[in-house]
């Protein structure tokens, strides 16, 4: 119908990425007229290119109801924004367009939650094989960074010329223009310890080394989105304390766990050392693994959550890192402790969204069979395979 020319229509596209300077100065100097003008098209080409993926998970995936219900909040959320094609940008249309705006996000509020749902269905149906488990992990990645991408624009929309209160006056939408990083930190931390200590009735200390390279002594502070940081911080905190007081137990003296942020001229980094232990690379690499990490939701009862689930706490930190041209790493010494490190562009004119987009590849990498190995080595349990051709 006309829903699916409009999605081939705007798929063809390519999501324009913004750089964090642009909202900025967007945010700035520019009218609700013209955000709106550009953001009703934004949306829907973003909206598009992500549905249209969307349609090439395994069959088995897209037939739970969960993902049933994630995919058509989708197509109502660009059946409504295609409402506003025709419209001019005059205060009217504007305002309720923002109305519009605050119906979407409220709609695609447990998105996350519905799909990992979705995945559990898969699982307990049917089991996955690593071909599909490959391309649904590639998938998520992209259609989350999509989702911080799309959410990104719309709370900066209304923020910024809608009725939505910014979190300080410095704040220009979710962006800081001043982001202290230290006090982001600690507020991490904080927070952290204190579901460890309500949990294990004890927790690590943290050392905080600040070293600013660029201004020598001067406190460290970035053009940032705060909430992001803090969420990736707040993450990673929980997984390394978790590590340090069950690797020592609750009775003995913690290790502290180890945190430096450094600015210099390109980018921000920061270390989180915890000595608890570390992990395989076999175990390492499944905790960015959708897959894997789906559990189902810690019991609503009163009995306690654990500290950190590896839900898809990782993952996630890792595409809000990404998102702006950032990354995160964690490097385990197995027997020893992990370290997790994580970059942020310093930059703001460097800091430019990372977006997918649907094309031949995209749909190569999502459709393709399972492939045979090029690489030959030993199998635990399966002996030495015959070639395959
Ligand atoms: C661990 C496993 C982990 C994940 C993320 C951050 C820190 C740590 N420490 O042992």
């Amino acid at each position: 119908g006309t829903l699916a020319k409009k999605l081939d229509y705007y798929s063809q596209f390519q999501p324009s990425s913004l750089t964090i300077q642009q909202y900025l100065d967007f945010g700035r100097i520019g009218t609700a007229a013209n955000s709106y003008t550009f953001l009703k098209n934004e949306l829907l080409v973003r909206l598009a290119n992500i549905m249209q993926e969307f349609t090439l998970l395994p069959p088995k995936l897209l037939q739970m109801p969960s993902s049933k219900m994630v995919s058509n909040w989708y197509a109502e959320s660009f059946e409504d924004l295609l409402g506003f094609e025709a419209s001019d940008a005059s205060p009217e249309q504007v305002a309720r367009f923002n109305d519009q705006l605050t119906v979407v996000l409220k709609r695609h509020a447990h998105v996350v939650e519905t799909m990992a749902e979705g995945l559990i269905e898969l699982r307990e149906s049917d089991g996955v094989d690593i071909a599909s488990e490959k391309g649904i992990q590639y998938f998520l990645d992209r259609f989350y960074i999509n989702r911080i991408s799309i959410r990104m624009l719309q709370n900066q929309h209304l923020v910024v010329f809608g009725n939505v209160l910014p979190e300080s006056p410095r704040h220009v939408g979710c962006i800081d223009p001043a982001c202290d990083v230290e006090s982001v930190v600690y507020d991490a931390f904080e927070n952290a310890r204190f579901l460890c200590d309500r949990y294990y009735l004890t927790s690590p200390s943290m050392k905080l080394e600040m070293h600013n390279a660029v201004e020598k002594g001067k406190p460290i502070s970035i053009v940032a989105v705060p909430s992001h940081l803090y969420h990736m911080m707040f993450e990673l905190f929980k997984n390394a304390m978790r590590a340090t007081v069950e690797y020592h137990g609750v009775d003995d003296d913690l290790p502290d766990i180890k945190v430096y942020v450094v600015k210099g001229n390109e980018d921000l980094s920061i270390k989180i050392c915890d000595r608890g232990g570390g992990v395989s690379r076999t175990i390492l690499e499944r905790l960015y693994n959708y897959m894997y990490s789906t559990a189902p939701p810690p019991p609503r009862d009163g009995t306690q959550a654990p500290l950190a689930g590896y839900g898809y706490g990782l993952p996630l930190s890792r595409l809000y890192a990404r998102y702006f041209l950032g990354d995160l790493f964690l490097v385990s010494m197995e027997g020893h402790g992990t370290d997790a490190c994580i970059y942020l562009k310093a930059v703001p004119v460097e800091a430019s969204e990372v977006l997918p987009i649907y094309s031949t590849s995209s749909r190569r990498n999502l459709t393709m069979g399972p492939q045979v190995a090029d690489w030959s080595h030993h199998v635990p349990g399966q002996g030495n395979r015959p070639a395959q051709s």
